[in-house]
């Protein structure tokens, strides 16, 4: 996601830690690597001298060429510039007073509109909703039946039938508040360019259903025509967000993030996956974060969330943050990232993950010796490792059927994250519900460049 990005960032950011104060002539330098940076990501043109110009008049009312940690500065701002042209906050749904909370989705064809009806809507399930589906695009007659098997998979009903779409979907509607479904979601036909007969039916639709919400949805692989579809979308339907699809196979996606500028309307949901949970909000600021390289531990906890059991993973990022992170935890952690997969996902949102990490897999082979060498401690080592001198590493070593190189680097190594983790609590977040913005960790962390499982 925003490789492209991320990478022309870091170095941005790398080449400025070094230095003391910056001239005028510097920041002029560092603002056209940035826009330059933004190019080669496919931003748009006009969007990128925008956030450029932006850029320039926060970094002159912040004066910048006097400050003495210039590069903290200027991440900052970026940042915040980041974060405003991703959406600046987070869409938050509101339902209908009068159930159900109506939802069309729009875009060209192939952009992802009926696979991201049904991860919208399971994403309502997981809300408490009790969403229906609409098959309103009867171009295809295999449209409504990939929606069906969709719908199958998600445990939610599909509504459609063989009449015209507007029909269908005025009784979708009806058929909603007949079954008391309080979300309703309408998939439309799409075209592969913008024409006037598919405008003209999804404003019929648009005007039949009077959504509550208008999606668009965006395939982050579209380029620099995403820009123009947006604003065509947006002329004839007011759209509310948009839904970027396919950021698991774009790295450079900026030609969506254009789209928020353009339009006015911010990124309300990402996909990223063919697989109906490859799907969430999209919060901008943590994005924001994530291409800037500070990692999103938010994101992190939450999804760690959702696969460990909540309490636990709750009370473990919490410690983590605090820095009473032990070897006990750190062994359930390996454990739990064991059975969530591939750790792309949740561990490659952490600051300073390296590149060769992300997508890696913890097997069986790597964690089996860290869990002898764990096991073969004793509570005070697990919870004090510093406490671990020669003669208990002899011992563990013959006690776990490991060397004394084994204990070293594991030691060396849980250390190194022990100090992360309290640098990133301090920076990152106070106490629950007292969540700031992350903030870049100094210097570059090194513990997780040699963690066991490589
Ligand atoms: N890799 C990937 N594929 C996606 C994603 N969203 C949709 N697709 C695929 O894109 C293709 C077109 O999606 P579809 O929902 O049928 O698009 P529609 O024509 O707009 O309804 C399908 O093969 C989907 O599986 C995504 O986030 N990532
Ligand atoms: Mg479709």
């Amino acid at each position: 996601m925003f490789d492209t990005l991320s990478d022309r960032f870091e170095g941005i950011f790398k080449r400025l830690r070094g230095k003391g104060r910056l001239t005028e002539s510097d920041v002029e330098e560092v603002l056209r690597e940035i826009r330059n940076a933004l190019l080669e990501a496919d931003v748009n043109v006009d969007v990128a001298r925008t956030v450029v110009a932006r850029i320039r008049d926060a970094a002159i009312g912040a004066k910048l060429s006097q400050a003495l940690d210039p590069s903290q500065q200027v991440i900052k701002i970026v940042n915040a510039e980041l974060t405003n042209i991703l959406g600046g906050q987070t869409l938050k749904i509101t339902y209908a007073g009068r159930p159900p909370t109506v939802v069309l989705m729009a875009g060209l064809q192939g952009s992802g509109k009926t696979t991201n009806s049904a991860k919208l809507a399971r994403w309502f399930k997981s809300q408490g909703r009790q969403p229906l589906l609409v098959g309103a695009d009867l171009q295809r007659p295999a449209a409504v039946e990939q929606l069906r098997t969709l719908g199958r998979q998600i445990d939610v009903p599909v509504f459609s039938e063989a009449s015209d779409p507007v029909t269908v979907a005025t009784r979708g509607l009806a058929e909603a508040r007949r079954l008391g479904r309080d979300v309703l979601i309408v998939d439309t036909a799409g075209r592969l360019a913008i024409d006037s007969e598919m405008m003209n039916q999804v404003r019929l639709i648009n005007e039949a259903i009077q959504p509550d919400y208008t999606f668009l949805v965006i395939d982050a692989m579209t380029g620099q025509d995403a820009v123009g579809v947006a604003e065509a979308f947006h002329e004839t339907l007011a759209i509310d967000g948009v839904i970027l699809s396919k950021l698991d196979g774009d790295a450079r996606g900026g030609a969506a993030l254009s789209v928020k500028e353009v339009i006015g309307r911010p990124i309300a949901f990402a996909s990223t996956g063919e697989k109906l949970d490859a799907f969430e909000q999209f919060h901008p600021d943590r994005m924001a974060s994530r291409i800037l390289g500070m990692g999103d531990m938010l994101t992190l906890i939450e999804q760690a969330e959702q696969a460990f059991e909540k309490d636990s993973a709750e009370e473990a990022a919490e410690r983590m943050l605090a820095g009473e992170f032990t070897l006990d935890d750190f062994l359930e952690q390996m454990q739990q990232l064991k059975k969530m997969g591939p750790i792309s996902g949740l561990l490659g949102m952490m600051p300073g993950m390296p590149k060769e990490l992300k997508g890696a897999k913890i097997s069986d082979d790597d964690l089996k010796p860290v869990e002898a060498i764990i096991r073969s401690m004793t509570v005070q080592e697990r919870h004090r490792p510093e406490i671990i001198n020669g003669s208990r590493r002899t011992r563990i070593a013959a006690g776990s059927g490991t060397s004394v190189g084994e204990i070293n680097r594991l030691v060396k190594q849980f250390s190194e994250m022990q100090k992360m983790m309290k640098r990133m609590g301090g920076m990152t977040m106070g106490k629950k519900g007292n969540r700031k913005m992350p903030m870049m960790p100094r210097g570059q962390p090194a513990g997780f460049a040699e963690m066991p499982f490589r």
